[in-house]
């Protein structure tokens, strides 16, 4: 038997055992606490008939060259050996560089692709096409794009959000009273851009509970919260968390609980909310009672929840989530406005808190930098907000508004793609595919017959990290891990940087692609960087081979940040905020002087188009939320076990209060189909208490598998999700929420396509 490996993925850090070819055995790394089941995907996934064992290219772009098709996702493919695929690619970037230039060629390929910082994909495609002279990149994230836009106005940058939430420790030394808008679901804390040593969310939450720490989750799902937390469950309809958070802030005023002397000192425009929650502006005053009709909380809890918020050390979080809705910078300005006037931004696991969802909270966090491959310099300017996509290539030359500028959409001739599946992440997937079919080529690198590969001209099959070397650490964690190859690649797969160098020294730019290193000197170079930042910290590290050997090894940690803004609260002169007034900004001149009607200069109840008090609930009645999946990370190893594990028919579970399935006379397990005026998919019922009244919850991920209609049979719910922005301002992604109805499936059920590889012409 051979030895056991370490290794590290986005949701842990493992140990697995291989005949070099196959991996025997893996069990989860010995020092993490509470392990994530996604790790079974692994195993079950790697050799999956859906492996891309060797190069493609798309059938209809052999026979009729580059140009728009609407045979794309609908094609076959044609197997190619390595040599003539690269010279026949390296060809076509040559023709589209130099007939339409770097500014035709769209190269953002956001996506989570694996752990490991030099095989990073993104990393190795940017600095591929940097050094072909440049490409339209994508800006800001899918995660928290509202937030990436809109909180440099508010606390003058993203980065307490990333960095100074407090701990669970400080939590569960602190606080009193947490309210939880959007949860802390155990689901999400699985996974960490990088990898994750040591999950342990439910250690934290049971401690915080012994301490005495009430937890209040506010969200659709009774379990965005681990049990052990014995959290209080307050559902309002999703998308009214702003009108909520508004007459709680109704209350704090009346009740003269509103800390004037926080206010003062720390913010600049409390009077205009004040006016505005008052009823000043628009004649409403956003009363518990205003809020019931929108929320669905009875106005005595809302009474009583603010006066409980008052006299404990409290602390308010708001998920990402909220804000990846429509006008999903509200209910997160609202939430840092309400923390504001309880007055305990900066104190011990008290005020304000975003995005609990990477596992690194509770962990001290490093104090360093870590080495990253260099991506070089990108020659081309022009971006988009990335969740813009679909518009810019169904508009090229069209203009659009983004943080306060008009800008115009580039004229896309290529997309090349590595390291995401934009046919998992984007929304309304049909109006995705026709804007990939106006292309003249698009190219991608995956592991996996995806659904974005199955639109692809040029498929290049790109090696899972477990069948090469790598650094592994994720973000904000300490530990570094020699990732080790496990297993040699599946089929004919390579690297994506190999793939990349042997491009780059067909278009004669090898030299400053690769610099003449091989992998194992990249590596080598990467951690020499480490090493030599760790001595100026007068801290001896191993050299490459000892850690390389030893496996691990751990970086210098600072304590964990007990509360966000913390250095602000205690001296707001010398750490004054990136806001134009230096300090919190409850009203944004700069964000009123933009005139957008749909994120205005304070923070304000919006009516969204699709929520539960919409007019469109006479056709769809029910709420979806698309949230992200329990049994995976993404759509990534959807094949694997544990992910096909919860499938019902194979399809991808959705959950239902027994209300809403007895009004459908709808049973457990039964197929159903989601639709609205966008799209359907298929889906297996589950009814469940643990969802509100109203709402159904399709989680993100099952891999995109439309038939001849449109109709996707396996469940994607961004099949029916909306390509609309969040606002002008931020121009984010909307992908959580939108409008369906559920009906029984009665046909035969059709067989799923995506399981299998797409038709290959021998
Ligand atoms: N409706 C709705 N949609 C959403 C969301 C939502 O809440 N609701 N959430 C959004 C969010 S927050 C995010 S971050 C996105 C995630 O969207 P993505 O990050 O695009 O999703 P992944 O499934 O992680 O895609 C990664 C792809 O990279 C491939 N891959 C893995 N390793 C490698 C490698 O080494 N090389 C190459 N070439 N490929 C590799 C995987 O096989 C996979 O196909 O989805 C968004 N979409
Ligand atoms: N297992 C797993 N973990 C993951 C990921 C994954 O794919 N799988 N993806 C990772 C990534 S890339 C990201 S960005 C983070 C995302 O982290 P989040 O954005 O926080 O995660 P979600 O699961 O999309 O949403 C969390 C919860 O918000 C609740 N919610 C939705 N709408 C509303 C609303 O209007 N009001 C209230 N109060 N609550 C609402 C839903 O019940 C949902 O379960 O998760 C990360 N963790
Ligand atoms: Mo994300």
């Amino acid at each position: 038997m051979s030895k056991s490996i370490l290794h590290m993925s986005h949701w842990g850090a493992f140990d697995a055992i291989s005949d070099g070819e196959r991996i025997l055995n893996t069990r989860p790394y010995d020092k993490d606490p509470e392990p994530s089941p996604i790790l079974y995907n692994i195993p079950s996934s790697h050799h999956h008939r859906t492996r891309i064992d060797r190069p493609y290219v798309r059938s209809g772009w052999l026979e009729n060259g580059p140009g728009s098709s609407s045979r794309r996702g609908k094609d076959k493919f044609v197997p190619l050996e390595w040599n003539d695929a690269l010279d026949l690619l390296a060809e076509e970037l040559k023709r589209i560089y130099s007939s339409f230039g770097a500014e035709s060629v769209f190269g953002g390929s956001y996506g989570w692709a694996s752990a490991g910082r030099f095989h990073h994909a993104q990393s190795q495609i940017h600095r591929f096409l940097n050094c072909m002279g440049g490409y339209v990149d994508g800006v800001d994230n899918y995660s928290f794009g509202a937030s990436n836009v809109l909180l440099p106005h508010i606390i003058g940058s993203v980065n307490p959000t990333l960095t100074e939430n407090p701990s669970l420790e400080a939590i569960a030394n602190h606080s009193e009273l947490v309210i939880l808008f959007g949860g802390i679901a155990t689901k999400n804390a699985a996974n960490n851009a990088g990898g994750i040593s040591r999950h342990n969310t439910r250690g934290w939450l049971k401690k915080a509970h012994n301490n005495g720490t009430r937890f209040i989750l506010v969200s659709p799902l009774q379990d965005d919260i681990a049990e052990e937390a014995n959290a209080e469950w307050i559902a309002p309809r999703p998308g009214s968390d702003t009108a909520l958070m508004l007459a709680l802030g109704y209350v704090l005023i009346s009740e003269k609980l509103v800390s004037k002397e926080f206010l003062n000192k720390y913010c600049i425009g409390y009077e205009k909310l004040e006016k505005y929650i008052l009823g000043n502006e628009d004649g409403i005053p956003k009363t518990p009672n205003w809020a019931e009709t929108i929320s669905e909380i009875p106005a005595p809890t809302i009474w009583k929840l603010a006066r409980d918020m008052a006299a404990h050390r409290t602390l308010i979080t708001v998920s990402w989530s909220l804000q990846r809705t429509q006008y999903g910078e509200q209910p997160l300005w609202m939430g840092i406005a309400l923390a504001s006037m309880l007055g305990q931004i900066g104190l011990p696991g008290g005020g304000f808190g975003h995005g609990f969802t990477g596992s690194f909270i509770g962990h001290n966090p490093r104090t360093m930098k870590v080495p990253a491959l260099p991506q070089g310099k990108n020659n081309v300017n022009k971006y988009i907000p990335v969740a813009r996509i679909a518009d810019m290539l169904l508009n090229p030359g069209g203009s659009y508004h983004y943080k306060g500028k008009v800008l115009t959409y580039p004229d896309i001739k290529m997309v090349y793609w590595c390291g995401g599946n934009p046919f998992h992440h984007h929304q309304d997937l049909g109006r995705l595919r026709k804007a990939f079919n106006s292309l003249e080529t698009v190219v991608v690198h995956d592991s996996f017959w995806t659904a974005t590969t199955r639109h692809a001209d040029f498929v290049l099959p790109a090696t899972m990290s477990i069948e090469r070397d790598d650094l592994g650490i994720g973000m904000g964690e300490s530990e570094l891990f020699a990732m080790k190859s496990i297993t040699k690649p599946h089929g004919e797969s390579k690297d994506d940087y190999e793939i990349f160098s042997e491009l780059a020294h067909r278009l004669r730019i090898g030299k400053q692609f690769t610099e003449g290193r091989s992998v194992t000197d990249w590596l080598k170079c990467m951690y020499e960087k480490l090493r030599l930042d760790l001595s100026e910290m007068k801290i001896q590290a191993p050299s490459f081979q000892e850690f390389w050997d030893i496996g691990t090894y751990q970086l210098p940690t600072e304590d964990a940040p007990q509360s966000m803004l913390k250095k602000f609260r205690d001296d707001p002169t010398l750490h004054r905020l990136g806001t134009p007034s230096g300090k919190i900004e409850i009203f944004s001149s700069t964000i009123e002087s933009f005139g957008y009607k749909d994120c205005a200069g304070h923070p304000k109840w919006l009516e969204p188009k699709e929520w539960l008090g919409s007019d469109i609930t006479k056709h769809y009645p029910l709420h979806m939320i698309a949230n992200q999946p329990k049994t995976r990370l993404h759509s990534q190893l959807d094949v694997g076990d544990y992910s096909q594990k919860s499938k019902i028919s194979n399809r991808e579970p959705l959950r239902m209060h027994p209300d809403d399935a007895r009004k459908r006379n709808l049973s457990d397990k039964d197929v159903v189909e989601v639709f609205n005026d966008r799209g359907s998919c298929l889906a297996g019922l589950l009814i469940s208490k643990s969802v509100r009244p109203g709402v159904v919850q399709l989680s993100t991920g099952a891999w995109y598998d439309p038939d001849e209609n449109g109709m996707c049979k396996h469940g994607n719910p961004n099949s029916l999700t909306a390509d609309r922005p969040t606002s002008n301002l931020s121009q984010a992604p909307t992908g959580q929420h939108a409008l369906v109805e559920v009906r029984k499936y009665t046909k035969t059920l059709p067989k799923l396509t995506v399981m299998d590889p797409p038709s290959i012409v021998k």
